[in-house]
């Protein structure tokens, strides 16, 4: 049975390079409170000069960027193939004329470091959301033509006005074309207003356990609500986190939907699909949850033959040194695991034969 991870991130050296050549976020440097190691400064505020040295950004060692620790982790989690991904924020700080070059650069980069261990590796590209849409759409076409990728990894803010602009419609019409899945992933989460005054004593636990899935539904409800789905019927998303909260809030979103006065009037809601047919035609999501509760949210939601294993490494390591096997990965195999409790297949399917159809895998 082969185990796959979708949700698996590199910053390639070629983007490390470019990290530590910049002072402002997103950025790698050293502290001089905390001198022997460097630290990768990526979300909105973590570099705030208050903030403790523990909670400002975290250490960047080697499985950041050195595919062979990939590799390593791979083995030491049983994970045949892993589907890897450029992690946040992607290229979306990029000034416009160097966004197209760069994105080129990078999935090249990534496209090699598949090819150097062959059925183990896929990738998802990235995108040059910051330059021109013809830029964008060219990038797809050229990604549809390299080996390893199998679609391509988006945050939330699109052209930089969210998901619903409809600026965006040439690249969904084109990743629609070429049957490119997005692989939607959060990193701006929610303003740091809503943390309290006191969110520098919690570390990075509220923008990460609330503000990512909060971002993500959000950005999905957005889709919906201007009817992405509607102009891009074939168009499909993989959600990470399970979906942030969408499994869970789908009803709610729906019947506001059914109960606003404002749409029924503007005629928007007319003939639209609603949320639980796009859940289960549209959208896939990972199984990055850590715990069976949620995750049984997400199979009743899109079903379990929608359901893909995932990690998230190399962000979420164990706290104390020298563990082997990672506390994060075994949270979501035990959940995988008991969701399914003595129903083999389909937790077959979601640690590794979903994948393989979705993505079109040869491992
Ligand atoms: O720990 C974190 O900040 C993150 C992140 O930025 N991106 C991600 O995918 N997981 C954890």
């Amino acid at each position: 049975m082969p185990v796959i991870d979708v949700h698996t991130h590199i910053y390639p050296p070629t983007y490390v390079d470019l990290l530590r050549s910049r002072t402002t976020v997103p950025y790698v440097r050293t502290f001089p409170d905390v001198p022997d190691s460097s630290r990768l400064i990526i979300l909105p505020g973590e570099d705030d000069p208050s903030a403790l040295s523990t909670s400002r950004g975290r250490p960047i060692g080697p499985e950041y960027f050195d595919i062979a620790q990939k590799i390593a982790f791979m083995d030491a989690h049983k994970i045949d193939v892993s589907v890897i991904s450029l992690a946040n924020p992607w290229l979306d700080f990029l000034p416009a004329n160097e966004a197209g070059d760069t994105a080129r650069k990078i999935n090249d980069d990534v496209d090699g470091l598949c090819a150097r261990y062959p059925g183990r590796l896929y990738a998802f590209g990235t995108l040059p959301l910051s330059a021109p849409v013809e830029t964008v759409v060219k990038e797809i076409e050229r990604l549809a033509g390299l080996k390893h990728i199998r679609g391509v990894i988006m945050g939330t803010s699109g052209l930089g006005n969210g998901l619903d602009d409809p600026a965006l419609d040439p690249i969904y019409a084109a990743l629609e074309k070429h049957e490119q899945l997005i692989f939607l992933h959060p990193h701006y989460g929610l303003p740091s207003s809503v943390y309290g005054p006191r969110a520098n004593e919690y570390g990075h636990v509220l923008p990460l356990a609330l503000g990512f899935p909060l971002e993500t539904t959000i950005a999905v409800t957005r889709m919906l609500l201007s009817q992405v789905w509607d102009r891009f019927t074939k168009l499909n998303v993989l959600l990470a986190h399970s979906g942030g909260t969408l499994p869970f809030l789908a009803g709610r979103i729906e019947s506001c939907i059914n109960h606003d006065g404002h749409l029924k009037k503007a005629g928007n809601t007319e003939g639209r699909r609603d949320i639980w047919d796009i859940l289960k035609t549209n959208i896939y999501l990972d199984a990055v949850i850590y715990s069976n509760v949620g995750l049984k949210a997400a199979i009743d939601a899109s079903g379990a033959d929608r359901l893909l294993f995932g990690t998230d490494h190399p962000f979420f390591p164990p706290l104390e040194e020298h563990v082997g096997e990672w506390h994060s990965v075994s949270a979501n195999y035990s959940a995988i695991s008991s969701a399914f409790k003595g129903n083999e297949e389909p937790a077959k399917d979601v640690l590794g034969n979903n994948a393989i159809r979705i993505l079109k895998l040869h491992p």
